[in-house]
Order: structure tokens, then C-alpha cells, then sequence
């Protein structure tokens, strides 16, 4: 799949290019708002380097990474005012990171202490969705809500809302990923349907998946789409705030492909050495999306030593204090996993509890040497 017809603001090299129609968007952009896209993306890579290492040492069951995959989260993120609300997939760091959740609680779904791992609602970021192409219908079915609410083309710019979903190249060829396009574009829900185009699920080139760009089939269903490069910070913001906007004021759904790169594994579980060339992941470490916006930067006289120099000092703060809260995590109790099967009561899992707590208490009591008699038995 090329990279032809993406919209970019800036060249792998870091150039700035104009857009008859994207340079509007980013013209507000400060220096400071550009530096904090960098801070953002330097972060969360960090924090993906250090999740990985806590996989291998044994303390994460497994990890997602985000690795290459930062200008388009951060840019999109940063698009997002307080009272949208995103439905993000599994690997969604970047975005969870400027929704203000703390990057150690997404961990705590990686270490399976719990289902989650943070308030969805005190972010307006939902819990990760392991099931592919499942949340683009929660998410049309919350912006349909959000539309019926009347949050929507207002003209009250700190009260209409919009919903993203965030999904990848794999997830369109979901049933549930079309459904969700034919219940946007009839509805004309604000939703945005961003799609990272990382060109791989798990091993299944998105080549073998689409004959045309993915962005060409929203059009189809009556949604209008836009290709962006996804590895370009600037252009992902661009095109993220457009939709966004489209879809506050009443306009109705957008999908954004932003084609990117999966620079890691699909998860800790995976090698990718096996089904693809160390060409193509050489192609892309050109193509890196944070070195893009330093040399960006540098050349604009924008980015400092003292600023680099702290931004390291806390990445490494950050680095320890993942560390340092994944291992403190401790174990939850496994009757715990049945707390928030329902938002109320019921009869069903409580019953499912009595008995797994019974089944459980006769391991415990044959550990500790106090296996009780059976009823009627005899020693
Ligand atoms: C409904 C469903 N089918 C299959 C899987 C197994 N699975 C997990 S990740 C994955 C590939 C997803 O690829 P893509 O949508 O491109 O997202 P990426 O992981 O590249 O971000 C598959 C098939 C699943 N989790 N859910």
C-alpha cells in the first residue's frame, strides 16, 4: 500500500510543507504546543520500552506496543477536547497518556490485576477493547446518544461533544467496524472512526486485506475519509481537529486512515522476524515519527538543551516510577474477578462466586495441611 495521496505537513526530514486546507488547522500551534507533542511522544515511548522490559522480567503477563505509532495517537489526542470520549483498542498508550490517565494504570490490565484500570468516565477514555472492531459500534451507539442528549452542533464550543473510536487496519475487515460506518452515516453520529494502518495484523499484511486504501471505503457507506500520514504529528492533528469538528457541529461521521507503522511486535508474544524484512522495518526507522518532529524542531530553533536535557531526566523518573508501581501492584484476590461482571447484583454470577470461592478454600485448606472432613466421612 503507498503512501501517495496522505495528507502531510511534514516531511520525513522534518520539513514543513503547505496544505491548501490542513494549514489552517495547526496555524494556532505554539512553539510550547509543539514541544509538548515531543514531550508527549518521547514519554510514552518511554514507557513502552520500560512496559516491554517488565514483560520479559516476568512481572506483565503481556504487552501491546505502541512503538511508531506516537504521531498518530498524540496528534489525534491532542485534537480531543475534555468532553469527547474515545473507545480505544489495546494499544492506545499515546491517547490514554493525553486523556490524563496514568500510563502505570494501563499496566494494571497488562499484569491482570484488573479489568481495567481506570475511571473511563473521569477521562472520557473507555477501557481498552481486546475484541477487534467491537468498540466502533459502542462508540456510534455513545455518539448516537451524545446526539440524542443534544451536545451536538450547539454552537456552544465547551459543551458539543464528539466520540472517536480507535481501531486498526485488521479491525476493518471486521463485520462489526462495516456496521458501525452504516449506523454513523444513517445517523449521521459524530463519530470519528480512526483508523491506525499500522500494515499489520498480528502477521497478515493489510495487502492481503484491501485491494484499495481503506480510507476509499467510508465513501461507500456515505462517510466522508481522509488518508493522513500517520507518522506525522502535525498533519495527524490537522486532520484529527477537522473531523472533530465536523462532527461537534452536527456534521456527521468522519474516518481517518492514518498510515503508520507497527515498529515493534504485535505483542510480547510475537515475532515479527518471522513473517516480515528487516528492509521494511529499516524503511520505517527512517520514518520515525518522533525524530520527524525534533528535526522539526531543532531547525526552527525550537527545541533547547535545557528542555531535551529535562525531558530525559523525566523520562527517567517516569521509567522508575513505572517500575517501581507495576511491582507494587500485589495480587488482587481471584474472587475479585466477578465485582464488575454487572453494574448491580446478580443472582447468575453470585452464584458463579459461591462456587468458585468454595472451590478455591479447598486448595487453600490442602496447602495448609487443614483439609476439613467431608460431611459424613470418618477418620
Ligand atoms: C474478534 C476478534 N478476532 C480475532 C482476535 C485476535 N486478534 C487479536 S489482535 C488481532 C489483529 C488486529 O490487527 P489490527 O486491527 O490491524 O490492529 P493492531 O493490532 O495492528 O493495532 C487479532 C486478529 C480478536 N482479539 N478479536
Amino acid at each position: 500500500m503507498s503512501d501517495e495521496d496522505l495528507v502531510q505537513l511534514l516531511t520525513p526530514a522534518g520539513e514543513r510543507v503547505a496544505h491548501p486546507v490542513y494549514d489552517a488547522f495547526v496555524e494556532d500551534l505554539t512553539d510550547d504546543d509543539l514541544r509538548g507533542m515531543y514531550r508527549d511522544m518521547v514519554l510514552v515511548r518511554r514507557f513502552d520500552t520500560e512496559a516491554t522490559a517488565l514483560q520479559r522480567q516476568g512481572e506483565l503477563a503481556l504487552f501491546a506496543q505502541a512503538l511508531g505509532q506516537e504521531a498518530a495517537q498524540i496528534g489525534s489526542g491532542r485534537a480531543l477536547k475534555t468532553q469527547d470520549h474515545v473507545f480505544p483498542s489495546y494499544r492506545e498508550h499515546g491517547v490514554a497518556h493525553v486523556r490524563g490517565v496514568d500510563l502505570a494504570d494501563v499496566l494494571r490490565l497488562f499484569r491482570g490485576v484488573d479489568h481495567g484500570g481506570w475511571d473511563p468516565v473521569a477521562h472520557g477514555f473507555h477501557l481498552y477493547t481486546l475484541v477487534i472492531g467491537s468498540h466502533a459500534l459502542h462508540a456510534t451507539g455513545y455518539a448516537m446518544g451524545v446526539q440524542r442528549d443534544g451536545l451536538v452542533g450547539t454552537g456552544d464550543d465547551e459543551r458539543d461533544a464528539a466520540v472517536v473510536a480507535y481501531f486498526g487496519d485488521g479491525a476493518t475487515s471486521q463485520g462489526d467496524v462495516n456496521e458501525a460506518l452504516v449506523f454513523a452515516a444513517v445517523n449521521q453520529a459524530p463519530v470519528v472512526l480512526f483508523c491506525q494502518n499500522n500494515q499489520w495484523a498480528i502477521s497478515e499484511p493489510t495487502t492481503l486485506q484491501a485491494r484499495a486504501p481503506l480510507a476509499a471505503r467510508a465513501p461507500g457507506f456515505g462517510v466522508p475519509s481522509v488518508r493522513v500520514d500517520g507518522n506525522d504529528v502535525l498533519a495527524s492533528y490537522a486532520v484529527t481537529q477537522e473531523a472533530l469538528q465536523r462532527a461537534r457541529s452536527g456534521g456527521g461521521p468522519t474516518f481517518v486512515e492514518a498510515f503508520t507503522y507497527r515498529m515493534g511486535a504485535h505483542t510480547t508474544s510475537d515475532d515479527p522476524s518471522r513473517y516480515r524484512s528487516s528492509e521494511q522495518e529499516e524503511h520505517w526507522r527512517r520514518r520515525d515519527p518522533i525524530d520527524r518532529l525534533r528535526a522539526y524542531l531543532t531547525a526552527r530553533g525550537a527545541l533547547p538543551q535545557t528542555f531535551v536535557d529535562e525531558l530525559a531526566a523525566e523520562a527517567d523518573a517516569l521509567g522508575e516510577r513505572i517500575r517501581t508501581t507495576v511491582r507494587a501492584m500485589g495480587h488482587p484476590s481471584p474472587a475479585s474477578m466477578f465485582d464488575h461482571v454487572y453494574a448491580t447484583r446478580h443472582s447468575g454470577v453470585e452464584a458463579d462466586r459461591a462456587w468458585f470461592e468454595r472451590y478455591e478454600s479447598s486448595f487453600l485448606d490442602h496447602e495448609h495441611g487443614q483439609q476439613q472432613p467431608r460431611e459424613g466421612s470418618h477418620r
